[in-house]
């Protein structure tokens, strides 16, 4: 039982929240109030940690870790609280004793999906890690009015629906006005002489009320709250008749717009910039938020602010929070009075970068028209940055323009964030060994050569309180029978499972379980997808967002490659096999979304077809989101990784289907090849080039997938079916740009940009082993046991601490609750 968790006082403040909240008893309450009430009884107990928690940093004087993220894909929080005030089966008696089922009431919350993939998740495991590790940190963020959209699919293809996920409310934030903060924007510098110095003041500009929302970041079992703050924007000027005197009535109706658009929507792009102004808005208005925050918080416990670095530091997740960099200089030059080199020294000291993405089109450049337009001050402070960096490249290699060339921040009328956020801060770093190793060698070369030591790994990692212990709590329950419960904390314990996989009675158990898991997602597609899956088939998943480098169209065309197989020779001796896909595509993304309705016709074809008896099905899960993610994981088979080498920076899904026991078929990219490392090339089934191999074309200008196209016939019936009506019959040419883009040039994109002919028979090669692996039902479980048991380096309490002890530098924290 949760240490200071009492089942009666909880039972009535579940009580009192529905009276005070609803109005209600809990016989007239619907799931929802109680989810509402239930939610809140939560927060009534996790408030004193919280409180608790904030006073002891104080004591302490703690160093404080702001990570900065425009994305936080929290999920949902009900369930991961209870869990980790260690309270779950108390709540739950409390809920079967009012009549209500614990799963059933957190199935009311709504996902709060204020991001939009891996790297938003990242965000949220490593705040869980945070906490349940004891660091003093805050996660700063935007409250998005919306966050990323609802998938429907009509007719096969994606629809966008807005997620309006604050409907209701939401029980676990708190408003915190006392803290908000003034953001401008646009107007002009001017030059003011006080006491012999130069003094920039923006003047003209439009401004924002920046309010933050705090929401708890529960440690598991240890009484540490931490909280992220996410900023919502409100006008300063509301309507008033004092407006229309003033003549000031337009710039009031500005305001207003400008609050109102700035937090309205997250950018639904993964691995893509869309270059928008509003994006541009969004970056500086919760930057400029948090970073003032930071200061105004230090400043209210210290007297000097040259020793800010020593309390604070800044992680940079991605590019899109780089404007801190200028901003924190803006605050010391302009409203601390401090001289560019002590400024500077302070703001490096503070920050630091993490990169996501080798993929050029992800890679954020401002026009310097917008960028100054927006932010005339901040433009000032990069321009000085861009200036005394270009002298110092010229100073280590004169006349190298080359080198300039690469590394300016401003260099053809663009803002370059990259550059800016790598010369700004102390540390940079990749997000698995290989990306690391490619940004050293490859895209940020110069840099590595330059400023060498700035350089490091943090392979990524996920939390296995989520993902195993919430997400699949009979593997949870069966791991801890097995070993105790020391792998909740200290994921590496995990391996003492690997004295059971040879072990038939605990093979048998283990994959009980996993029937156990296919059978909840066999109900949940049911439901939700009306399709019919058989829990015995293998289920072969691939879960993550659309995108071409990502390869979900090899996927569905080897699918329809069988499908060709199986018809050719309907006995065909062939384990039934279920393709099951989730994947949401960037609205504005037309390729990603015709590869959905791909997949949807050929499973529309294949799902109908008797004569094929069922032996293979292809289910396309409909808005794929961290609530489910978690059913999936736990009954899946085959993790599905299969990126063009070198192009998945990491990848996070791999881990969490490796935890859940489930095999991965994948290239040697991003994580992949470190999973590979832990669990034997005996248990992954590999294939594919290599990254060097696909650099290596790359630099040659690709190479000619009309010579595979020629010679082999199976493929070339695959791609001639895309353009014949097959999957198609209404409209033949639907999917011409899906073949065109296998084939040909277009523009600037080479034929088959992403090398899916030139890995398709080794990856047809990979599937067949693992059809016949699965046979052998023994050896399938031993596989699978040994995944979970060598999971252990791919907890975020590890890449955590290595963040901790490389870069952020900070000292745990113990906290008691007084009674
Ligand atoms: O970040 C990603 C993900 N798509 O959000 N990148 N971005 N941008 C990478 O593509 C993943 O490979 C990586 O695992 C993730 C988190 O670092």
């Amino acid at each position: 039982m949760g240490m200071g968790f009492d089942k009666e006082t909880f039972k009535k403040s579940v009580l009192f929240n529905m009276k005070n909240v609803f109005r209600r008893t809990v016989d007239e309450a619907t799931k929802e109030q109680m989810y509402q009430a239930v939610a809140y009884a939560v927060k009534d107990v996790i408030i004193d940690e919280w409180i608790a928690t904030h006073k002891e940093y104080e004591k302490q004087d703690v160093k404080t870790l702001y990570y900065l993220s425009m994305e936080f894909l929290m999920g949902r929080a009900l369930g991961n609280n209870i869990i980790n005030i260690m309270a779950q089966p108390e709540v739950k008696e409390v809920l079967d004793e009012l009549g209500f089922d614990l799963n059933a009431i957190e199935d009311q919350e709504p996902d709060p999906a204020l991001g939009n993939g891996g790297l938003g998740r990242l965000a949220a495991c490593f705040l869980d890690s945070l906490a349940t590790l004891g660091y003093p940190a805050y996660g700063c963020g935007i409250r998005y009015r919306y966050g990323m959209f609802k998938q429907k699919i009509e007719n096969g293809y994606q629809l966008e629906v807005p997620d309006d996920w604050l409907k209701n409310g939401y029980p676990f934030e708190i408003r915190r006005a006392e803290y908000a903060t003034e953001v401008k924007f646009g107007g002009y510098v001017n030059t003011v002489w006080e006491n012999g110095k130069e003094r920039f003041v923006q003047e003209g500009y439009q401004s924002v009320r920046a309010v933050p929302y705090d929401m708890p970041i529960v440690g598991y079992g240890n009484n540490v709250v931490n909280t992220l703050r996410i900023w919502d924007a409100e006008a300063i000027n509301t309507f008033s008749l004092d407006s229309f005197d003033k003549g000031d009535y337009q710039k009031a109706v500005e305001q207003q717009n400008l609050a109102k658009t700035i937090v309205e929507v997250l950018y639904p792009n993964d691995n893509h910039y869309a270059g928008k102004e509003l994006r541009l808005k969004q970056q500086y208005f919760f930057i400029s938020a948090s970073v003032q925050r930071a200061v105004k918080k230090y400043m209210e416990a210290h007297e000097d602010i040259h020793k800010f670095y020593e309390k604070t530091v800044f992680q940079l997740n991605d590019t899109h929070p780089t404007v801190a960099v200028p901003e924190l200089m803006r605050i010391l030059l302009d409203e601390y009075g401090l001289g560019w080199d002590e400024a500077w020294e302070i703001t490096t000291k503070t920050c630091a970068y993490t990169n996501h993405t080798i993929m050029s089109e992800a890679l954020e450049k401002w026009p310097i028209e917008l960028f100054s337009r927006l932010l005339p001050r901040i433009y000032q402070i990069v321009e000085e940055i861009n200036r005394r960096f270009q002298l110092t490249i010229m100073e280590m290699y004169p006349g190298n323009q080359d080198k300039v060339k690469s590394m300016a921040i401003i260099y053809d009328g663009q803002v370059r964030m990259a550059n800016l956020a790598i010369v700004g801060g102390f540390s940079v770093n990749g997000v698995a060994r290989l990306h690391t190793e490619i940004l050293k060698n490859q895209e940020l070369k110069d840099f590595y050569q330059m400023m060498p030591d700035k350089f490091n790994n943090k392979t990524n990692g996920i939390t296995q309180r989520r993902f195993l212990l919430h997400g699949n709590p009979l593997l949870a329950d069966w791991v801890t029978k097995k070993i105790g419960k020391d792998w909740i904390v200290d994921l590496p314990h995990i391996h003492r499972l690997a004295v059971y996989a040879e072990d038939p009675k605990c093979q048998q158990e283990f994959m009980d379980i996993k029937y156990q898991n296919k059978v909840r997602l066999a109900d949940y597609i049911r439901e939700h997808n009306g399709i019919e899956i058989d829990p015995r088939s293998i289920f072969d998943v691939q879960v993550k967002r659309l995108h071409e480098y990502k390869r979900q169209l090899l996927n569905i065309l080897h699918v329809m490659y069988l499908y060709n197989q199986l018809k050719d020779n309907p006995n065909l001796e062939m384990v039934p096999r279920t393709f099951i896909f989730g994947a949401k595509a960037a609205a504005g993304y037309k390729r990603a979304k015709l590869t959905i309705k791909l997949i949807n016709a050929v499973a529309e074809v294949i799902n109908n077809d008797r004569s094929i008896n069922g032996k293979i099905k292809v289910v396309f899960i409909e808005d794929y989101k961290v609530s489910n993610a978690e059913i999936i994981f736990a009954a899946a088979d085959v993790s599905e990784q299969i990126s063009t080498a070198s192009k998945e920076a990491s990848g996070t899904g791999n881990m969490k289907f490796m935890l859940n026991g489930a095999l991965t078929l994948g290239t040697m990219d991003g994580a992949n090849v470190e999973i590979v490392e832990e669990v034997g090339s005996d248990y992954a089934f590999i294939f594919g080039m290599t990254s060097d191999e696909v650099i290596r074309y790359e630099k040659e200008g690709g190479y000619d997938p009309m010579e595979i196209f020629n010679q082999d016939y199976e493929i070339r019936r695959v791609l001639m079916q895309l353009i014949n009506g097959y999957y198609s019959p209404e409209d033949p040419e639907l999917f011409r740009d899906i073949y065109n883009s296998l084939l040909n040039t277009i523009s600037s994109d080479r034929a088959d940009t992403y090398f899916i002919l030139k890995d398709f028979k080794s990856y047809a090669e990979a599937r067949s082993r693992i059809a016949s692996a699965y046979q052998d039902e023994a050896w399938w479980a031993k596989a699978a046991i040994l995944n979970v048991a060598s999971s252990g380096k791919f907890t975020s309490d590890r890449t955590i601490t290595e963040y901790v002890n490389d870069i952020w530098h900070l000292s745990k924290v113990k906290v008691e609750l007084e009674e």
